[in-house]
């Protein structure tokens, strides 16, 4: 026996004897579904292959060589970031404007499943979902920092015309893979500058969101979320669809809530959200991303903001009013690294989660006793997880975390160097 397999059974044992079941633990995690971001590969540019430059509020820094260039290049490296990631419910999760292809004259009010086929037809042979937000960015008609709640009806008409053509698509992909499609709409509607009109622009936004969400589809096919947007370069002042715009929003008109870990202030606990809403009957859609100062898209690490918020998943989970994509976009590190390292430490982070036994300390909560529940949530730190993980991956044929870059590199230098 491998010492992988030595730590694990005693680590198990050690589980077992808390009244955790590893083995069960491990097979629940398999389960969970994690939407992996194709944004993350190809810098959010997308693919109509136009000189839009990156706008709305969103910040790409970097310039690692070897970034995807159309989405033929863009699943290839998604093909080789999920053969490093352990689960059977890997999702992945689109920008409206990561086109296969797009027809001469043609814009993003008038997309249509055929300029998303190639996805499909992917997402069908490899047995993934897929979800996909609204592009509301990116484009000439994001003017003066607004789109669905632009003053200019013909703004707001190409814009919701955009968002429906997406919900479209997203209900065929929800059709066609056999799983519900989360559609995302997050605009990125704000001010530099202190406005002189809070309301109009929300109510503007009120009214282009009903034209957007008129069209119904079967949860079956397709699940609409609405993400919020505290701030952001160039909408320091001001966002449109702030958390407490959608936050109501979302519970009026029965949609997911889409909660960014780096939309909040940064002393914020997302985690603390979740109960608060599931409690209610909300839903939610996480967007699991790191901002450091700001919502800069860091790469997910193993902290503590995103083990509470596992904490928080495990413990409000009913397997249908919780969803979660990866949102965070680095390019000043090899972009399959980027997805690998952030996928997996979610993962770890569910895990952890899940094999820890907290029934003691929240009966000393509910005892009052608060010095046995600090003793006994410190210690409950102390528990051997990273055996559990270990073999986790290994019993998957995954790559254990200290072997995951020789594949990364191997790849880098056969392929992603020689893209120029
Ligand atoms: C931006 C939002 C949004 C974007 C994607 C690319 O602040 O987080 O989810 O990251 O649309
Ligand atoms: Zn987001």
């Amino acid at each position: 026996m491998d010492k992988t397999e030595q730590l694990y059974k005693i680590a198990s044992e050690i589980y077992q004897e808390k009244g955790i079941d590893t083995e069960k633990v491990m097979a629940t995690l398999d389960e969970i579904p994690l939407s992996i971001h194709v944004w993350q590969g190809d810098d959010v540019t997308g693919f109509e292959h136009t000189d839009h430059a990156l706008t709305g509020g969103c910040q790409v820094t970097g310039n690692y060589p070897g970034r995807a260039r159309n989405a033929e290049e863009l699943r290839a490296d998604l093909d080789v970031a999920l053969s490093m990631l352990p689960g059977k419910a890997l999702r992945v999760c689109l920008q409206g404007h990561e086109v296969d292809s797009i027809k001469p004259g043609q814009d993003r009010d008038t997309f249509t499943i055929e300029n998303f086929s190639g996805w499909l037809d992917w997402a069908a042979q490899k047995h993934l979902g897929m979800d996909i937000a609204p592009a509301y960015y990116s484009h000439p008609k994001l003017k003066d920092g607004l789109s669905l709640s632009h003053p200019d009806a013909e703004i707001r008409r190409f814009w919701i015309e955009h968002g429906k053509a997406i919900r479209r698509i997203a209900a065929e992909f929800g059709r066609k893979l056999g799983t519900p499609s989360v559609c995302n709409v997050w605009v990125p509607d704000g001010f530099k500058d202190v406005p002189a009109d809070r309301r109009a622009p929300r109510e503007r936004l009120l009214e282009s969101l009903a034209a957007t969400f008129e069209e119904e589809f079967p949860e079956t096919e397709l699940l609409d979320a609405v993400e919020s947007k505290l701030f952001g370069i160039g909408v320091e002042s001001y966002t449109v669809g702030s958390h407490d715009f959608y936050l109501t929003y979302a519970a009026r008109n029965n949609k997911l809530i889409c909660l960014d870990t780096g939309h909040f202030h940064p002393t914020e606990s997302i985690a603390d959200k979740l109960s608060a809403i599931c409690c209610q009957q909300g839903r939610i859609l996480l967007h699991i991303s790191r901002g450091v100062r700001w919502d800069s898209d860091h790469v997910v690490i193993l902290d503590d903001a995103v083990k509470d918020l596992a904490r928080e998943v495990v413990r409000n989970t009913n397997g249908k009013n919780l969803y979660f994509t990866l949102d965070y976009f680095d390019a000043s590190i090899n972009r399959i690294a980027a997805w690998v390292i952030g996928a997996r430490n979610f993962q770890k982070a569910l895990l952890i989660a899940m094999l820890t036994p907290d029934q003691a300390v929240c009966a000393d909560e509910k005892a009052g006793d608060f010095t046995a529940r600090l003793a006994g949530q410190e210690a409950l730190k102390n528990l051997p997880w990273a055996a559990v993980w270990d073999h986790y991956c290994a019993s998957r044929n995954i790559p254990m975390d200290d072997n995951i870059l020789a594949p990364i590199r191997a790849y880098e230098k056969e392929v992603l160097f020689k893209r120029g």
